[in-house]
């Protein structure tokens, strides 16, 4: 029989601030996964949690003048907030200072050294604190006296240490198998084949003890080393099931191995080929997917508290409601490439998708069924032609989402639900039943019938993405969602059976309507920040050299006259002195923002060197230099004293 559960897990994150968007990404998707199986009748368990130790923690709480402990403690009730706040429906959270965690890693090690897993060496290497990992040999330029790490690209520190190794060398045949075998064990494709290249290149054993710090894991039998982070915190996927407590190993058996370990693509080596060769030498079986996600970027950079670029989740779910970023996050950030993460699409996802696409449809309908007193709604045993249509339809779509929820796809899952609404609003603009219904009343029943029990199958099946909304909408057609094991609701939805007894209630979503001068600071802040890092970055990636910079005649000018021009709202017709080289006419499009007193009589930058170009009847001949700043135009101007016509270089 098929195993009717299902384990989905998070990584661990590193607790030296509350949680960003990146982390509640990941998390998120977890829990959508997680509502989706067990809508689809399994039981789950939904593992997430936070990794305490390591150089990394120890710095940081340090820095914060804290014991490593009391610091880690402080941030434990704001992850757990966080997760409240957006609905996460964990089944544990995990700690790595956890008192079982701690004995079962310890287990792990005494049983990896009887076996001949683990033996005492020597270790020389870049350490890079950060990323807790050491660079790998060809990163290292020959005889580098500094190093840059390759991920994060800060500077790393020469280790030199005796340290414990595990042997991942004697991995690589069985794990480049794994990979053969089994390919979809990395999803998407492209991780998998960076991957194999990776593990081709040839494995080094793996120091799994450090010397030069003492918060970790005590390495048994060796008190003068704790345990290495990834080797504690990787173990967490089993520890928290039961691996290395007494009395839990059925608990162990029951729910490994996972079905889905969701993780970003900065920590795939560490899932892909450390942690596959650790259950191996356990003696444990593999995890059926690792679902690897791409950055929530801005601009060209990954989104990370580090950089100072960090989103807060509790300033949006207060700003744009939880289900709206549940919504954004799953949908709009794809699984398999990085994405941009902007609040002028949260806004559009708001007022295009959620408000026009679904709860408009859903206030249609209702606002026609009450009009024309038609509240309980029967399944038809004769649907019309194009009813039955959408039917099957309703069916295609149950079954593709259910595919691609399984394949880990849940940004296409979501997107193929929203093909659906598509069809459905398109529907029932074809079959007007605001118009059919004083000329055959059987056929309006019918459409705003075939609406009703296609929106309950929309309902159920987004509800893992937005459990409150639509719950809300289900209970305004009557339905209430109730999870039952070991039955798929979903297709029982688009059986299209049963009554609903519709229920008015407030629109589902309100447009964002909001202008910039109406928004609160702090998202001034973040899409003035967001816009100046994309336009910045995009400024670097337009290089060009000296030889085009000189090309660009630029030379200061007296604006001796202006006058707005009459046939435009735009444009001010500038008559400009340039000392030497004479007068020229310059039109300049600041009309909007500069006033006549604003420019005349004042100095300016001119680029003079632009072919002459007629506007609104005028000739042009040159460019007024300005600089805009928070939708404020300003014209630059060169000091009192420098002669008209000098050359800017
Ligand atoms: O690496 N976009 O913890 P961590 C998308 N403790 N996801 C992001 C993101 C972004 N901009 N920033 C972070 C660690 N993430 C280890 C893990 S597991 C045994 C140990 C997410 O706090 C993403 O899942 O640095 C990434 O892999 C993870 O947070 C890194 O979290």
């Amino acid at each position: 029989m098929k195993r009717n559960r299902f384990y989905v897990t998070t990584p661990i994150y590193y607790v030296t601030a509350a949680p960003h968007l990146g982390s509640l990404y990941s998390t998120l998707l977890a829990d959508v996964a997680a509502r989706f199986h067990k809508l689809f009748g399994k039981e789950v368990f939904f593992l997430t949690g936070t990794d305490e130790h390591g150089q990394k923690i120890a710095e940081a709480a340090k820095k914060a003048d804290k014991d490593p402990k009391e610091f880690v403690d402080s941030f434990i009730p704001v992850y757990k907030d966080i997760w409240k706040l957006y609905n996460i429906d964990y089944s544990k959270f995990m700690r790595t200072t956890d008192e079982y965690h701690v004995h079962a890693v310890q287990k792990w090690i005494i049983q990896l050294q009887q076996q001949g897993d683990i033996y005492k060496g020597q270790y020389i290497g870049w350490y890079c604190t950060p990323c807790e990992t050491y660079v790998t040999e060809k990163d290292i330029p020959q005889g580098a006296k500094e190093v840059t790490c390759p991920s994060c690209l800060r500077p790393t520190n020469q280790l030199s240490e005796e340290c414990y190794f595990f042997k991942l060398s004697a991995y690589q045949d069985r794990l480049l198998e794994l990979y053969q075998n089994y390919p979809d064990f990395i999803t998407p494709k492209e991780r998998l084949h960076e991957v194999i290249s990776f593990v081709k290149e040839g494995l080094k054993d793996l120091s799994i003890s450090r010397t030069t710090i003492s918060w970790g894991i005590p390495f048994p039998g060796d008190a003068k080393h704790v345990t290495y982070v990834w080797a504690d915190a990787l173990n967490n996927y089993i520890t928290a099931i039961g691996y290395g407590s007494q009395g839990k190993e059925q608990e162990l058996e029951y729910w490994w191995p996972a079905d889905m370990q969701i993780l970003g693509k900065d920590i795939v080596r560490f899932h892909a080929v450390y942690w596959p060769a650790f259950l191996m030498a356990t003696g444990l079986a593999m995890p059926k997917t690792l679902l690897v996600h791409g950055w929530i970027k801005v601009g060209e950079q990954k989104m990370s508290k580090s950089l100072g670029n960090a989103v807060d989740p509790k300033f949006l779910a207060d700003t744009y409601g939880v289900d709206v970023i549940r919504y954004y996050l799953t949908r709009k950030m794809t699984i398999t490439h990085d994405s941009q993460f902007s609040l002028e699409d949260i806004e559009k996802s708001i007022n295009d998708e959620l408000a026009n696409d679904l709860g408009n449809l859903l206030n249609r309908c209702l606002v026609l069924a009450y009009k024309y007193n038609y509240t309980t709604i029967q399944s038809s045993t004769n649907w019309s032609n194009s009813a039955q249509k959408l039917q099957t339809e309703c069916g295609k779509m149950a079954h593709e989402v259910i595919e691609l929820v399984e394949l880990g796809y849940l940004y296409r899952a979501v997107a193929r639900i929203w093909d659906f609404i598509h069809l459905v609003n398109a529907f029932m603009q074809q079959e007007a039943p605001w118009k059919t219904v004083n000329l055959d009343k059987a056929l309006f029943e019918d459409t705003i019938a075939a609406v009703i029990f296609s929106l309950r199958t929309i309902g159920i099946a987004l509800w893992p993405v937005m459990p409150e909304k639509m719950e809300k909408l289900l209970m305004s057609l009557g339905y209430n969602l109730k999870i039952t094991p070991d039955q798929n609701i979903l297709y029982q939805a688009i059986k299209w059976h049963g009554v609903c007894t519709l229920v008015m209630l407030e629109p589902l979503f309100q447009k964002y309507e909001r202008k910039i001068e109406e928004k609160t600071e702090e998202e001034k802040k973040i899409l003035i920040h967001s816009q100046a890092i994309s336009e910045g970055q995009t400024a670097m990636k337009n290089i060009i050299t000296i030889d085009d910079f000189v090309k660009v005649d630029m030379r200061v000018g007296l604006i001796e006259h202006a006058e707005p021009l009459e046939k435009s709202d735009k444009l001010m017709k500038l008559q400009v002195d340039f000392g030497p080289l004479g007068k020229r006419q310059i039109l300049s499009g600041v009309r909007k923002y500069l006033t006549v007193d604003d420019l005349q009589g004042k100095k300016g930058i001119f680029v003079i060197n632009f072919a002459p170009r007629m506007m609104m009847g005028y000739e042009s001949q040159g460019m007024m230099l300005t600089a805009e700043s928070d939708g404020n135009l300003s014209i630059l101007q060169p000091g009192a004293d420098i002669a008209l016509g000098s050359k800017i270089k």
